[in-house]
């Protein structure tokens, strides 16, 4: 029988979740688990490239395990684990810094954006965030790395340094191929949705853990534009193209159809209609993470379970790679 190609997925807790992490990314990688061996992060070391709440940012990191399960993720079927828990992240980081160039890095269109926004903290952490992203996939030998359209150049950079390293002490690295599931939607943000949804910019968000009143407050304020049609046209129209993005994403119908739905019916009907849909798609997920939020030891024991798990893949490749760049053994 052939082998399941393996896949490694990883969200920051830099914020709670939202519909765009599960319309864009978690969604899709529930999908994935039947055919693939997958490897789902919590990516905390990554989230404090910028500054965090310690508090917050521990509560998050639980409560992204309870989303995951929620969402449909099962623990069983998957590696689940927190990237801090696998000590193996920092050191294989450390090694593959050492085989990366600083021109490359300063290249990474993320830092770019991201140095511009925390101008007062640019730390070297952000500048190196690709290598630890390098060294996740590569720990574990990855095939496939589901990123959306932002993350593409990180996996590029990836390939780029296991092949650099491959080339100096051959057979160490899968070179992994990044990988844009066919179901994956990009969700703006509904306040501008010339921006993209992200958990660390609040305005504009749906949370996974919202009420239905907010999220139905949060559709009927969204923003669109002054004509009335029901209309995809994403260049003139981002509002509402990104509002029908969602309800297809949420019901499963076509723009064709949903167009269809709300001909000649104006915003005053559309925008409360996604927000109902909403509502009905979260409402298992967020009653599911509640349960499960209130067993903190079964939470903890999934944790500790999917570290065990990836602690032994990454054993395996560190191992190797020590001896291959002369350390001696300890
Ligand atoms: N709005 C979105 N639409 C579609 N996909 C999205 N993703 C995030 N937001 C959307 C996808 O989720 C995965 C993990 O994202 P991440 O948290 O590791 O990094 P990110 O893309 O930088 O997410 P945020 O929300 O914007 O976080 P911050 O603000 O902390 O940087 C990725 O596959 C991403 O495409």
């Amino acid at each position: 029988m052939d082998q399941k190609k393996r896949i490694f997925s990883g969200i920051q807790p830099s914020g709670d979740l939202t519909l765009g992490s599960y319309m864009g990314a978690i969604k899709s990688w529930a999908a994935l688990q039947e055919d693939y061996d997958c490897l789902f992060c919590i990516v905390d070391m990554h989230a404090i490239t910028v500054r965090q709440n310690p508090a917050d940012l521990r509560r998050r990191t639980l409560e992204q395990m309870a989303q995951y399960i929620a969402c449909g993720l099962d623990p069983e079927k998957n590696i689940m684990f927190v990237q801090s828990h696998v000590p193996q992240h920092a050191e294989l980081s450390w090694v593959l810094g050492c085989y990366t160039q600083f021109g490359e890095l300063s290249r990474m269109t993320q830092f770019k954006d991201k140095s511009a926004k925390h101008a007062d903290n640019i730390t070297a952490g952000l500048f190196t965030y690709p290598v630890l992203m390098a060294a996740d996939i590569l720990l574990y030998q990855a095939d496939l790395v589901p990123v959306g359209q932002d993350q593409k150049q990180h996996v590029e950079l990836c390939r780029d340094i296991a092949a650099r390293f491959n080339n100096s002490f051959p057979d160490t690295f899968t070179i992994p191929e990044p990988f844009i599931p066919k179901m994956g939607a990009r969700i703006m943000s509904l306040g501008t949705p010339e921006n993209k949804m992200s958990k660390s910019e609040p305005d504009g968000c749906v949370f996974l853990m919202d009420s239905p009143e907010d999220i139905a407050r949060k559709f009927k304020r969204a923003v669109t534009d002054c004509e009335t049609a029901v209309r995809y046209d994403k260049e003139n129209k981002p509002g509402v193209s990104n509002l029908l993005t969602i309800y297809c994403a949420a019901t499963g119908k076509t723009i064709e159809q949903a167009e269809a739905d709300f001909a000649g019916q104006g915003y005053g009907v559309f925008k409360p209609a996604v927000g109902e849909a909403v509502i009905e798609l979260l409402r298992p997920i967020r009653e599911e993470s509640q349960r499960l939020l209130k067993d903190k030891a079964y939470l903890e024991a999934v944790c500790k379970d999917g570290a065990e798990k990836a602690s032994y893949l990454a054993t395996k490749t560190l191992r190797k790679v020590y001896k291959k760049v002369g350390f001696v053994a300890r």
